[in-house]
Order: C-alpha cells, then structure tokens, then sequence
C-alpha cells in the first residue's frame, strides 16, 4: 500500500472562504484523506495559507492596511472556518514563515546554480501615475489568446493561460485606471522551454489523470512552453536569494507551491520527527495528489513539475484532481460583484456536517456546478433528515424502546435479509473505489442509496407489529438494521465526521476507531446496547442564506436589523420626478455640497446635493435623476433646499441613478 501526501491548494490570506473554495478543493481533499486514514494507508493533509503576492498587496491598498496585517487577519479567519467545518489538515502553515523563506530561497539557489534561471533585461509595464512597475493584478488587459478583456497581467482566468503583463492588449493599470508605459527593468527567468520534452513524456504516464486536466496540460506543452520571469520588483514577498537582486521578490506561484514542502516540514518537526517529512518527498513509494481548483491547473501540471525536475531531489505529482467551478444559482461567484455565500457567514447558520453535506452533492467533478439555497434545504430536509437521520434514529429508538440492545445469536435469515447482507458486505467495496476515483458525488449517492434501503427494509418488515407476533423474525430485522447503521456511521464519515462519532456513540459502540473494511462485516462480535439516542438532525427552514459582498478587515458585519414596513398608502405620499440639472455651483465653505437648479418639468428648484465627492460639476450638468419632490423645505448653509436627490450609497459616496431610457423631466415615478 502506498503512503499518500495530500495538499489543497493554499488559499491566499486576502479574504474569507466562500462556498466556491470549499467544494472545489478543500472538501473532496478531505474527504478523500479521512477515507484513506480510515482504510489504514499512511497520509497526511497539508495546507497553508499563501501569504504573498500582489493580491495581497492590493487588498492591503484598498483597506488601508499593511500586507502583514492583511495576512494576519485572514490567515486567522481562514483557519476558524476550516476549523468551523471540520476540515482536518496535519498541518496548516503560512509561507510567511521564516521556514518557508528559507526553504524558497534555497529551492531557487539550487536551480539558479544547476543553470535553469537566468537573469534578462525587459520592458515592463510601469504607471507614471502610481509611480511604480505593474505585476500581475497590477494591470489588467485583453487576452491575445482568447479576447477576455478582464485578463491580468499574470494569468487569464477565461482560458487558463499564464502571461506576461506585456502579452496583454489595451493595458490598464488597475490601481488608477491609467495607460501604463514601458520601462527596462531586469529579471529572473526560469528555463520552461527546457522541460518542454521531459514534461510531455511525465504527461504521458498519466493516462489515469481526469480527462479535462490531462487534455489541458497536454494542450499547453504542445503549443509550447516560453521561459518566464519568476521574480518581481515588489517590496513584499521571499527576497531573491542574490546579492545583485537587491529590493526583488520570489514571483508568488514559484514559492507558494514550495509551500506544501515546507508545510510538511513544519508538520515533522512539531511532531517531534524532523526527518519525517522525507518519507513524503523524497520516498518514491508516496504519492502525492494535489487537490485544486481549474485555475491552478497549469501551474500544478506544468510549472511545479517543472520546478520539481529542475531541482532533482523530490517527488513529482502523482495526481492533480483539479476540480471545475461551483457557480451560485445559475451565476459564477464573484468577490466583485457581491455574489457568493461566505463560510463565516453559512457557519452561523448551520452545523458543519449540513453544510458539508450540501457541498459534496455539489462537487464540480467533472464540470461546472450550481449551488441554490432552495436545493440545500431540499437537501438537507428530504434525504439528510427524512432518509438517512430517520433511519438511523427509527432503528436505534426501536432497539432501545423494545430491546435494550442489538440482539444476539441470530440466525434464520431468509429473503430480503440476504439481499441487505450482500449489501452490507459490497458497500466498502463500492463507495471506496469511487472515492478512490474521486468521484465523491457517486459515492455519497451510494452511501444514500443504502440509506434508503434501510428504510424500505424496516418498513418491509414492519417490526413495530412482528414486535408482538414473530419476536424472532423482529430481531433478525433489527439485527440488520443495526448493523446497517454501524455500516453507515463508518462510510459517512470522510462526509460527515461529527455525524459518524454521534452514530456510534448512540448506538453504543465505545470502540470508535473503526475501520473502512468493518462497514462490510455485518456481524457484531461484542454485546451492543444503544444509549442517549437522540434526533440526529432537525429539518431546517427554509430561510434565505446570505449571499453578499466580502467582510473587509475593517468592518464587522451589521447586525441585521427586523423589517421596518411601512403602509403602501405612506407609500404613495411620496412625491418622486425625475429631475434634469441644469445648473451646478459651489458652496462657499463646503466640500461636499453643491447648490443645484433642477428642472422638475412644470417648474425649476434650488436644492443642495451632497455629490461633490464624487461628481465634477460637468459630470452633473443634464444629468437626469430622480427627486423626492415632496421633502419639506430645509435651510442647508444658508440656502433653501426643496427637494432631495435619490442616489445609491457606496461606502459612504454616492454614485447617480439615472433612467434607463431617455425620459423627459418631470417623469413621474411610481
Ligand atoms: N493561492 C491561488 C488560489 O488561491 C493560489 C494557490 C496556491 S497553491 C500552491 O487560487
Ligand atoms: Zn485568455
């Protein structure tokens, strides 16, 4: 049996996790080690959080924060909702660590001096405005392979490619909006093109890798490799390991995934056995399956690889599982458009094994998958609660009412009592070589199928009224059924972890660690009585989730307040018109305000708008927006001002509503 090592991707400390991160990697990876743990095999998890980069840097910008303090922050977020959900990893570090600096500079040294980087003078992106060179997020641009016009400097998300920030058309620095110019500048280049051959022959070996992330890296290694800069002129980051390389950083993809060695070295020496981490990368025996979403693909298929020959010593990928995108009703999740559901947010709301339950369904194995919040309750209420905790709690609560414990010394069985023996004895077998497969969805649809047929089982044979007529024909049944149950907490327990410990604890089985191969084996060698058997899940409301923009570091989340209503007749006492500004002029003395002449259609009126931090006045002048007409009369600096201007509040500024089509002034709006 080989010793597996199984990292998710790192995900970057710039922000919570969301619904997306969870199925695509987070979950199937920790699903698949619990599974292998419990089988016996040998495996660890590892993870951390990726603490560098320019999408660090950015966010720290927008927040007005320090990228330390950014990190801080999310590493720590990220940490409780892995915790929040039960997603176990051996370790889960930081490439902020001084170990991983180390180790990322002495990866890049040892490849630097077998030959494989070299340094090149280049013409880079550089904004005159923000004074400074554009890497990566930087700067944003049209694709040249596939016309996305939102590619960034690094990456194009649409079509996967990795680029260079002058690869992209029409540039635009994204920090200010500008037209960058070009710059010399010197970097570090790794040689890709050089692994152009050995990469395609590694490729080849792995006919059993899923077929959309084999086809894409072969894709890309046939187009051709281009050796690529792997440092940057950035003040965070691993300093490149030169004298000469004064003020450059690592690029964040060439020591993230360097990563998941230190992690492992992290996790070896907090357990007290430095060495240990030898036997996941230098031992051929291992293999390594990295867990990633279809963005990461080239970098995990390619890159890394490439990495890994240049430097000689390690283990290569034996799989990458990437999975594709989980959307959110129909639409792709999006940080910048406020749509995705947010793991801080769904753990409030529900226990862990919910939530991991309505994400497994939704795993994007093969292709892009939708999560809805009207399919999750359906989820939870019809099959978590009404198929399998009902089977679970109608077969404990007879045994405990009726029998005090599982029976013993049963035979006789007849008819569908062997047919659910077989079943018993095959489940093992049948959700572990999905789950092998990473097919996570087919085996939970497996274990469910089981469920299901226990309950057509128990209603078959109809023990609450066999209870009184054939004792012994009820005890066969419930003899089964228990052990159905037993089968049951063993097989959902890569799914459902807190759910497993609860089964077996309710049905008294004090010996917990039991293992895969014992959910096949039907038969009970000690007496087993159930205790404390309680509901094990409560069917849940259908209440809205929230679905919303990302928690910055800076504010906590309101309170949400109850409902105000107000009457539609108070409705209707507003007076709403859409107003043409005609006229635009400062306030002496104030900042913020302007005084307006709006023409309301039949007559024109002076009011005073609080629009000068966003608008210029010939930004203003025939604007059409809508006015609340009928607002009493207020002095504001001196001036009369009838009527207010109904606009959109973003973080404290407003931004105009105007209408859709051209209307006339004095519009009604109702
Ligand atoms: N942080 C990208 C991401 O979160 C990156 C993964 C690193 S894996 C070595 O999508
Ligand atoms: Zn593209």
């Amino acid at each position: 049996m080989p010793r597996y090592l199984i990292t998710s991707a790192l995900p970057y400390a710039n922000g919570p996790l969301h619904i997306g991160h969870i199925a695509g990697a987070y979950l199937p990876a920790d699903i698949y080690t619990r599974y292998l743990k419990l089988k016996g095999v040998e495996a660890i998890h590892i993870c951390g959080t990726d603490e560098h980069g320019v999408a660090i840097t950015i966010k720290a910008d927008k927040e007005g924060k320090t990228p330390k303090e950014i990190v801080d922050y999310y590493h720590q977020n990220i940490k409780e909702s892995f915790d929040g959900l039960k997603i176990f990893f051996d370790n889960f570090s930081r490439t902020s660590k001084p170990l991983h600096h180390k180790l990322s500079q002495e990866f890049f040294i040892r490849i630097y001096e077998k030959g494989y980087i070299y340094k090149r003078e280049i013409e880079q992106l550089y904004c005159l405005n923000c004074q400074r060179f554009l890497p990566d997020r930087y700067v944003e641009g049209t694709c040249p392979y596939c016309g996305n016009e939102k590619a960034r400097g690094d990456q194009c998300e649409q079509c996967g490619r990795w680029l260079e920030p002058k690869d992209l058309i029409n540039p635009k620095c994204t920090i200010c909006g500008g037209v960058p110019v070009v710059k010399t500048s010197y970097h570090y280049y790794f040689k890709l093109k050089e692994f152009e051959k050995p990469l395609k022959d590694w490729l080849s070996t792995k006919t059993y890798w899923k077929e959309n992330v084999l086809n894409q890296a072969l894709s890309w290694v046939r187009d051709g490799l281009q050796d690529r800069a792997i440092t940057r002129d950035l003040s965070w980051g691993v300093p490149v390991p030169l004298e000469e390389a004064k003020g450059k950083v690592l690029y964040v993809w060439f020591d993230a995934p360097i990563g998941y060695i230190s992690s492992t070295i992290e996790w070896a020496e907090k357990n007290g056995k430095p060495e240990e981490w030898k036997k996941y990368w230098l031992d051929t025996e291992t293999k390594i399956i990295h867990f990633i979403g279809k963005d990461n693909i080239i970098f995990h298929t390619l890159i890394w690889p490439a990495m890994l020959m240049a430097h000689g010593d390690y283990n290569l990928p034996d799989n990458v599982p990437a999975n594709e995108f989980l959307n959110l009703m129909g639409a792709k999740l999006s940080t910048s458009r406020n749509w995705a559901i947010w793991i801080p947010d769904l753990l409030k709301e529900y226990p862990a094994d919910y939530i991991r339950y309505g994400l497994a369904h939704v795993i994007p194995e093969t292709k892009d998958s939708d999560f809805s919040i009207e399919e999750f309750h359906t989820r939870i209420n019809s099959e978590l609660v009404n198929n399998f905790g009902n089977f679970v709690n109608r077969t404990l609560s007879f045994i405990k009412n009726y029998m005090g414990r599982v029976p013993k010394d049963i035979e006789g069985f007849k008819d569908m009592d062997l047919e659910i023996i077989k079943d018993i004895e095959e489940l093992p077998g049948k959700v572990g070589s999905y789950l092998q497969n990473f097919e996570f969805r087919k085996a939970l649809k497996e274990i469910m199928a089981f469920s299901q047929k226990g309950n057509q089982y128990f209603d078959y044979k109809r023990p609450w009224s066999t209870r009184k007529t054939d004792y012994k024909e009820t005890e066969r049944t419930l003899y089964l059924c228990a052990s159905m149950v037993k089968a049951l907490s063993i097989v959902i327990e890569p799914y459902l972890p807190d759910s497993a410990v609860r089964i077996r604890k309710m049905l008294g089985i004090s010996d917990l660690s039991l293992s895969w191969e014992d959910a096949g084996n039907w038969k009970f060698s000690k007496e087993v009585a159930p205790e404390n058997v309680e509901i094990l899940y409560k069917k849940i409301e259908n209440k809205p989730i929230s679905v919303g923009p990302e928690l910055s570091t800076n504010q906590e989340k309101k309170e949400e307040k109850p409902m105000e209503y107000i009457k539609f007749e108070e409705f209707k006492k507003l007076e709403l018109k859409i107003g043409e500004i005609i006229s635009v002029e400062d306030i002496p003395g104030a900042d913020k305000l302007y005084k307006l002449q709006v023409n309301l259609g039949d007559k024109i009126v002076e009011l005073v708008a609080g629009l000068k931090t966003t608008y210029t006045k010939e930004e203003l002048i025939h604007k059409k927006v809508p006015v609340l007409v009928n607002l009493e009369p207020k002095k504001v600096r001196g001036i009369t001002s009838n009527g207010m201007i109904l606009a959109c509040d973003l973080d404290g500024k407003p931004v105009l509503l105007t209408p859709e089509k051209d209307v006339p002034p004095g519009s009604p709006i109702k």
